[in-house]
């Protein structure tokens, strides 16, 4: 299968190929090796349509963020080609069992979850590996042209799906696998970072039917409230009138388990952290040396987030993007934070960008909330 990679920006045709010997049969799901459910007009080769960020972007933000007091750099920076590799490695880790709650959650509420959000082009933001969205499309599906019904009236739409993540190879390897998986679903990936889209690019797959946005994994709490709010309004601009948004948020719980979860005794999450220190040397001619730094993970109260921190050992200096950046000794470098929020909290959050509560699924221990958004006017 071959994944095309189209950039808008430069106008320019990348054509890139993987190898599709490395997918195991055996990893496929059910449904799709279910012959009778893979009907004429099977999809494959989705198309990656390229946005990301230019370089001069980045050493602006880089700039503007070491800047600050505290030094502080946009989370997404920490999603290089290695980053989303660690992020995943993160997810399987015993102390962090975000993931794995909200996948069993979309699981076990599937048919709820589409039937609340109908028919349309599913958008999930900061997609990374697309783990999470198969029982959805599969639900979805099912909802359009239930098993065994025959069709008297007009064909209800069938899903399509949208994937938007910052990390290109990333985003290619997650639409190969899922298409396999889904062969009769419609797929696109767009390769950027979406908090700064302004418009999706015009494409026939995103004409027509409703976009509903599909945003998992608490990453909202990625992003101060402020910026939060402002994604939330994004996200309405983007999905447009009639958009709903289905959304998982991680929700407060004790300091002891947050904090061991963001600093996990494999040392996945420093690596992770300090990742963003390589890549910074590699993309904007930097000298950091990642071991001068310790990680730190510390749950704070009063904002009710995590914070997540590179913190200098000793006094030192560091080239990066032409200047020269000063640490003093314990100075932290805040690499990210992770808000966690409860129902409340999220939805008077959600309220001013536009957004009020549809429906709310939560696990057993009520440790995170998928929330289905819809317009407030
Ligand atoms: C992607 N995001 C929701 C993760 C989180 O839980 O805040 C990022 C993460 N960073 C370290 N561990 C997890």
């Amino acid at each position: 299968m071959t994944v095309r990679i189209s950039s808008l920006e430069s106008g320019s045709l990348n054509t890139d190929s993987l190898d599709p010997s490395s997918l195991d049969p055996s990893s496929l799901d059910p449904i799709s090796l279910d012959p009778s459910r893979q009907d004429a007009g099977n999809l494959t080769d989705p198309e990656v349509i390229d946005l990301h960020p230019a370089p001069a972007d980045m050493q602006r933000l880089v700039i503007e963020g070491l800047s600050r007091s505290p030094k502080q750099l946009p989370a997404w920076f920490l999603y290089d080609d290695e980053g989303s590799r660690l992020f995943e490695l993160i997810c399987e880790q015993p102390e962090y069992s975000l993931t794995r709650t909200e996948t069993a959650l979309l699981e076990s509420e599937a048919a709820a979850i589409a039937a609340a959000l109908g028919q349309g082009v599913l958008m999930e933001f900061g997609a990374g590996s697309a783990r999470k969205v198969g029982p959805l499309l599969e639900a979805m599906a099912l909802q359009a042209a239930p098993a065994g019904a025959t069709q008297a009236g007009p064909i209800p739409a069938r899903p399509a799906y949208v994937a938007l993540d910052i990390s290109a190879s990333h985003l290619q390897e997650a639409c190969d696998r899922l298409q396999r998986r889904h062969p009769q679903v419609p797929m696109l990936g767009i390769c950027c970072d979406y908090s700064q889209l302004e418009a999706l690019p015009s494409h026939p797959l995103l004409n027509g039917q409703a976009h509903l946005g599909f945003f998992p994994g608490s990453s909202l709490g990625n992003f101060e409230p402020a910026a939060a709010q402002e994604l939330l309004a994004q996200f309405r601009h983007l999905l447009g009138p009639g958009g709903k948004l289905l959304i998982g948020i991680d929700q407060p719980k004790a300091s002891e388990r947050l904090e061991a979860a963001y600093n996990d005794r494999a040392g996945v999450s420093a690596a992770f952290a300090r990742n963003l220190l390589t890549r910074l040397n590699r993309d904007l001619a930097g000298d950091f040396n990642p071991q001068a730094f310790r990680y730190r993970a510390r749950w704070q109260p009063a904002e009710s987030h995590i914070e997540m921190a590179l913190v200098s050992e000793g006094p030192q200096s560091v080239r990066l993007a032409g200047h020269t950046w000063t640490f003093a000794d314990d100075e932290a470098l805040i690499t990210e934070t992770s808000a966690k929020y409860s129902a409340d909290a999220f939805l008077a959050l959600a309220a001013p960008a536009g957004w009020h509560g549809a429906a709310r699924w939560s696990d057993p221990n009520d440790d995170l909330c998928l929330h289905l958004l819809v317009q407030s006017d």
